[in-house]
């Protein structure tokens, strides 16, 4: 057998009932073939990719809250430290029901080979919670991240591990998180990032991800002979990513007309209003029903189909699987040039060979999302130096990043006669990084 079939063999075996880990370590792995099979022999020796596939540190913990009518709560809490050969662990903190241990080492695994591709000194790593921040008050947040912290704070550091936002983790979490730590610690250091503006946090940390997305998507289309102007985007989620990603495709010329959240989807046929969408999502935490009262020309449907919408560009910005065979298939029927993942692994495997089947450029979530957490990486350099840079600076950076990316994986991908297989391309030159990295420090 060859050495990669062992390795995803081995990763299903001692990882029973994951299956989103499992899919992410097979889509890596495949695409490694032609790397790891040009020296099989010294890469089976040194056991690295079974080292690659095992975290080196995976943390689980009670969290108990009291609720505000009195009664108490228990919720699982998770750290998997995944990578650390280039940097501190890196990567976001999930408050969702639907977390659970392979979910996060699903999304930790897939952090090791973004946070290589920003060219940036971070490692990988990801934690969360299955507890569901829906319809719970402020006061209820605030003592739930305090519980999670009061476990969490004796496994990060700033030159240890930095969690940040994700799924149900934004701006206020990250508040009440940093000062339970500070409390805790009695130390103010730049412990996590997507921190507040007033207390270390970096400008244009939160526009990142979804500016970075767009940034990605435009060197992309750009180096095809493609311009974004004039270009139809459907977009899914309303959160973080999708209102940035949203916002910036408005400024390049683009017309988002789709979002979505976990009950329904809006169709704008006049494009996303972004500043209602804020409104909505960012200061009433609303639900898009409410979409409607700002646009009454738009469309509310239930359930899910922003897949079904005829668009140029399809951006899934809402969570793993979202996007699915038949979604593909629609896409393509409806004349799809290129999709590109905000969320992680949005894409199912057999809906990401069928859109790059059908000559669909495919911009894989760990390079086309990395502006989060590159800039997550700028924030720790300002809190490192004790200054703050200005937004355009921020921003200018992120676009330098985001285009580096996307040269450096198709530059990758021609190296290996792989041209315009953009997943190969990504994790071939995540994975070189880190490797090399791994080998220098011996078997550790
Ligand atoms: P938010 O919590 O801000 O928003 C998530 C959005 O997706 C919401 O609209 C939510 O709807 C929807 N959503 C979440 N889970 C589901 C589900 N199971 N089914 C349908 N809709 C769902 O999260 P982010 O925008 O930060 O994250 C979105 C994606 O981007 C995730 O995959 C995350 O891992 C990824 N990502 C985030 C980065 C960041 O910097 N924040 C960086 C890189 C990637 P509802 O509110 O109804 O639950
Ligand atoms: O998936 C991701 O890259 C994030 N949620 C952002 C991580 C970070 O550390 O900023």
């Amino acid at each position: 057998m060859s050495y990669v079939d062992e390795v995803i063999q081995y990763a299903i075996e001692k990882n029973p009932a994951q299956p989103e880990f499992h899919q992410a370590v097979k889509e890596v792995l495949e695409s490694l073939r032609v790397v790891i099979e040009a020296d099989e022999e010294k890469y089976r020796k040194e056991a690295l990719l079974e080292r690659m596939v095992t975290p080196e540190r995976q943390i689980l913990f009670r969290v108990p809250w009291v609720d505000d009518k009195g009664q108490t709560h228990v919720n699982n809490g998770f750290r998997v430290q995944f990578n650390s050969a280039i940097g501190p662990y890196k990567g976001g903190l999930r408050f969702h029901p639907s977390v659970n241990l392979g979910i996060i080492k699903f999304l930790g695994f897939e952090q090791v080979f973004k946070n290589s591709l920003t060219g940036l000194p971070i490692g990988g790593g990801k934690g969360g919670c299955d507890f569901d921040p829906k319809g719970k008050s402020d006061h209820e947040i605030m003592v739930f991240c305090q519980s999670f912290m009061t476990e969490l704070y004796r496994h990060i550091g700033a030159d240890t591990d930095v969690p940040a936002g994700d799924i149900g983790v934004g701006g206020r979490e990250i508040g009440y998180l940093f000062g339970q730590y500070k409390r805790i610690r009695d130390c103010y250091e730049g412990v996590l990032t997507g921190k507040g503006l007033t207390y270390g946090g970096s400008l244009a940390r939160t526009e990142a991800t979804g500016y970075g997305l767009l940034y990605f998507t435009d060197e992309m289309l750009k180096s095809n002979g493609i311009d974004i102007a004039g270009k139809t985007a459907v977009v899914s989620g309303a959160g973080n990513v999708a209102i940035y990603a949203i916002e910036k495709a408005i400024e390049l010329g683009a017309k988002p007309v789709t979002c979505s959240d976990s009950t329904g989807w809006v169709y704008d046929p006049d494009g996303i209003d972004v500043a209602a969408l804020k409104e909505i999502k960012e200061v009433k935490r609303a639900r898009l029903t409410e979409y409607k009262n700002y646009r009454p020309n738009s469309e509310y449907h239930e359930g899910r189909g922003v897949w079904t919408v005829k668009c140029d560009i399809a951006l899934p910005c809402a969570t793993q699987n979202e996007l699915n065979l038949d979604d593909a298939k629609a896409l393509v029927a409806n004349g799809v040039i290129a999709v590109a993942e905000g969320a992680n692994m949005p894409t199912t495997l057999e809906a990401t060979e069928y859109l790059q089947a059908n000559g669909v450029l495919f911009a894989p979530g760990k390079a086309s999302n990395a502006g989060g957490v590159a800039t997550s990486a700028l924030e720790m350099s300002q809190n490192s130096e004790r200054l703050s840079w200005s937004f355009e600076e921020v921003d200018a950076k992120l676009k330098n990043i985001m285009v580096n990316i996307f040269h450096n994986l198709d530059d990758a991908a021609k190296q290996y006669c792989l041209e315009g297989n953009y997943v190969a391309g990504a994790n071939i030159a995540g994975f070189l990084k880190v490797a090399n990295a791994m080998e220098a420090q011996g078997i550790v």
